[in-house]
C-alpha cells in the first residue's frame, strides 16, 4: 500500500511511522509512506496555505489551490482513494479500516485551522472521516490513527500469531485478563486455573471472562 500525507507538519509524523509495526511493515515493502508538505505545493513567494473566511468570522480556512495541486501531483495511479481528515467525517472503525486496507493508494489530507475550503470536501475528497467525538488542533494525529489501525491489516504486515488472532471472534470481545510472573505479587495471585496446565479448561475460562468482561464494559459490542 501505498499512502501519501498532505500536511504543514510533516516532521510530525517520521519518529512514529519510523518505529514498531509500521516499520516492520516499511521494511517489508508492504507499505511505502511518503509525506508531502502542503507549502511545496503553494505558487506565492511566502508560501502561504491559509486565508481568511469570505463572509468574515475568526480564524483561518485553509486555501483550495496547494491542496488541489499537492493531490493533482501525487495522484499518477487513477485508483487513489483521497481522504479528507475532518471532525465532519464518519467515524472510523474497525469495520472501515478493514475496508481501507484493501486499497492500493491513499491520499489522505490533514486540515488545520477553523477548516478547509469546502471545495476540497466537494471536489476532491472520496471520503471524509473523523476519529472521534472529540476536538483536535488538526487532522495529523487522526491520519496517524487511521495508518496505524489500517497498516496492521495489510497482509503480510503482522506476524501469524497475531493474523491468527485478527481473524477469530475474539475480535469483537475484550481482552480476557492477562497476568505475568510472579504468580504472588504483593499477596494478589493469578487464578488457579492458569497455572493448572490444563489447557482446554484455561480456554474455557479466558472466554468465559471476555465475555463477561465485554458485557460489564461495552454491552453494545455484543449486539
Ligand atoms: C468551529 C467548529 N470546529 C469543529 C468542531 C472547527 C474545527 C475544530 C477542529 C475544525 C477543525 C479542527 C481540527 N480537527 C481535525 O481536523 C480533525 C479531527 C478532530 O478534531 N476530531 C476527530 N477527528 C478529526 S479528523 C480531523
Amino acid at each position: 500500500m501505498l499512502i501519501d500525507i498532505i500536511t504543514i507538519f510533516p516532521d510530525i509524523f517520521r519518529p512514529y511511522f519510523d518505529e514498531s509495526i509500521l516499520k516492520i511493515a516499511q521494511n517489508k515493502n508492504k507499505l511505502k509512506i511518503r509525506l508531502r508538505d502542503v507549502r511545496d505545493y503553494t505558487l506565492d513567494a511566502h508560501r502561504k496555505v491559509d486565508d481568511r473566511p469570505f463572509g468574515g468570522g475568526p480564524g483561518m480556512v485553509m486555501a483550495p489551490e496547494p491542496i488541489f495541486r499537492a493531490v493533482e501531483k501525487i495522484r499518477r495511479r487513477k485508483k487513489a482513494k483521497i481522504i479528507l481528515l475532518s471532525p465532519q467525517g464518519k467515524t472510523l472503525n474497525q469495520k472501515l479500516a478493514q475496508k481501507l486496507s484493501h486499497c492500493r493508494h491513499l491520499i489522505l489530507i490533514c486540515g488545520r485551522y477553523e477548516g478547509v475550503d469546502e471545495r476540497v470536501r466537494e471536489a476532491l475528497a472520496d471520503e471524509e472521516i473523523s476519529i472521534g467525538d472529540y476536538v483536535l488542533t488538526g487532522g495529523e494525529l487522526a491520519a496517524m490513527v487511521l495508518v496505524d489501525a489500517v497498516a496492521r491489516l495489510i497482509p503480510g504486515v503482522l506476524g501469524d500469531e497475531d493474523s491468527a488472532r485478527l481473524e477469530s471472534y475474539s475480535e469483537n470481545l475484550l481482552e480476557y485478563p492477562q497476568y505475568t510472573r510472579p504468580a504472588d505479587f504483593r499477596g494478589m495471585r493469578v487464578p488457579r486455573i492458569l497455572l493448572s496446565g490444563n489447557h482446554k479448561k484455561i480456554e474455557e475460562w479466558r472466554s468465559k471472562e471476555a465475555l463477561k468482561t465485554t458485557r460489564k464494559k461495552r454491552p453494545d459490542l455484543l449486539k
